[in-house]
């Protein structure tokens, strides 16, 4: 059976993460397995570096194959940001509802015509050896005035996902992981190992 870690410290990761590789046969590990990893500094200016240095590093602390997600939500009115600060946007040690405040707040006078935001993930595959590469996804929507739903994470609940008319916190799990930047990017993901399995 073979084994990857799930170097990810976002419950919400996780239940996305676990639900989009079931079947693969692959075994999903836990950074619960291993209390004294430290935490990785995510530093970089870019999601793949971030992704890479959070693999790399559980790689090499653990001797195990390893898949880190670096993600984030980018706001056309507000020049890209949150970006790679999504997680800490309104600050350190901040919660999903203060993020989603601060984003609101910053949006208040921008109408929903120019409101269009994308999520973007890349999810980095590192072995013991150093060796990595990247898988990317994207989902493009729009940021509501309000929040609507209790699904999912994060800015799930001010995400409109258009063809659908709603936000990713008000569709089922299994239809945000068939769309999103994380399904998008796990499906390269798979389709790589199901080519090159280690
Ligand atoms: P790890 O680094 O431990 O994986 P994290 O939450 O710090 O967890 P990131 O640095 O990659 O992860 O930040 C991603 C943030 O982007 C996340 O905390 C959310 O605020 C947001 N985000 C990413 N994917 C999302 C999704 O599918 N739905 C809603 N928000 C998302």
């Amino acid at each position: 059976m073979k084994e990857l870690l799930v170097a990810t410290g976002n419950a919400g990761k996780v239940r996305e993460l676990e639900a989009l590789l079931e079947g693969t046969g692959i075994t999903l590990r836990s950074l619960r397995d291993f209390p004294h990893l430290p935490p990785t500094v995510e530093d970089g200016d870019s999601f793949e570096k971030n992704a890479i240095k959070k693999a790399r590093e559980a790689s090499a602390g653990t001797g195990l194959p390893v898949i880190a997600d670096d993600s984030g939500l980018l706001v056309a009115a507000l020049d890209g940001r949150p970006g790679v600060y999504s997680a800490r946007y309104a600050g350190d040690g901040c919660s999903d509802a203060d993020n989603n405040l601060k984003l609101l707040g910053e949006l208040v006078d921008v109408p929903m015509s120019r409101r269009g935001a994308a999520f973007r993930c890349v999810i980095a595959l590192c072995f013991p050896d150093g060796g990595c590469r990247t898988f990317g996804g994207e989902l493009h929507g729009v940021i509501t005035d309000e929040p609507s739903g209790d699904g999912g994470f994060g800015y799930d609940p001010l995400f409109m996902v258009p063809e659908y008319g709603m936000t990713l916190a008000e569709l089922p799990l299994e239809v945000k992981n068939r769309i999103s930047h994380r399904g998008r990017a796990v499906a390269a993901l798979t389709q790589y190992l199901l080519e090159n399995p280690f």
